[in-house]
């Protein structure tokens, strides 16, 4: 199976979580953030993640791709429901994590960025939705408190280091995405629980963080 990805995209790191815990093989591809042909030529429309079966069928939507995925053996991994808290928490989050993530995203060395074009295309694209980057830049310091108050309130929440609420769910496929973007982040200070459950789903899922390129 392929997965067409780009590396900074939430969304594609949760269609890759399931290939790493179930050790199962894909070959990545990671498309230049402006290349149109090749996903309207697979799904009709941008957007990744894309998975194409050995048969040619392509697949689109993240966590129908999880789903599918986690299925293929008969022994699903995702077994428990999603937490309200959680849920609620997610919600809180994404209201301004953009403004910290999007223009970190912008200057990271990530293949789909490795033509001035594409790089440019995501800037102009993003800053038409979230406005100027300079301008959340220059904000880092009250949105990296922000964050890091709100991850102590995430600390609790967090049931097992493999699994948010205790076995895996939605859940998990929500927050570790949002947390290996985080790590983007220079400068959050991250509770003991969020850290070690961050690391150890990095480990199971065989997905790196960005720690090494944060800024
Ligand atoms: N609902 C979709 C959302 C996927 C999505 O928004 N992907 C972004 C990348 S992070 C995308 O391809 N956007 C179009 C673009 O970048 O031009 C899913 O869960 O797979």
């Amino acid at each position: 199976m392929k997965l067409y990805i780009y590396d900074h995209c939430p969304f594609c790191v949760k269609a890759r979580m399931i290939f790493g815990l179930k050790n199962l093989p894909v070959t990545l591809k990671t498309l230049l953030n402006d290349d149109e042909e090749t996903p309207v030529r697979l799904i009709g429309k941008k957007m990744v993640p894309i998975l194409q079966l050995d048969d040619g069928r392509c697949m689109a939507e993240s966590m129908d791709i999880v789903h599918y995925v986690d299925a293929l053996d008969g022994k699903p991994l995702l077994t428990e429901p999603r937490s309200p808290q959680l849920e609620a928490w997610l919600r809180r989050v994404d209201g301004y994590v953009n403004r910290l993530l999007l223009p970190r995203f912008a200057t990271a060395p990530f293949d789909e960025f490795t033509t001035p074009e594409a790089r440019a295309g995501f800037r102009q694209r993003k800053e038409a939705i979230i406005g100027d980057f300079e301008q959340h830049l220059a904000h880092s310091a009250g949105l990296i408190k922000k964050i890091s108050d709100d991850l102590r309130t995430l600390d609790p929440l967090i049931k097992q280091p493999n699994a948010v609420n205790g076995e895996l769910s939605d859940d998990d496929f929500q927050l570790f995405p949002l947390l290996r973007s985080l790590s983007l982040v220079a400068g959050i200070s991250y509770p003991a629980r969020v850290a070690d459950y961050r690391d150890n789903m990095a480990k199971q899922t065989q997905i790196t963080l960005l720690t090494s390129i944060a800024r």
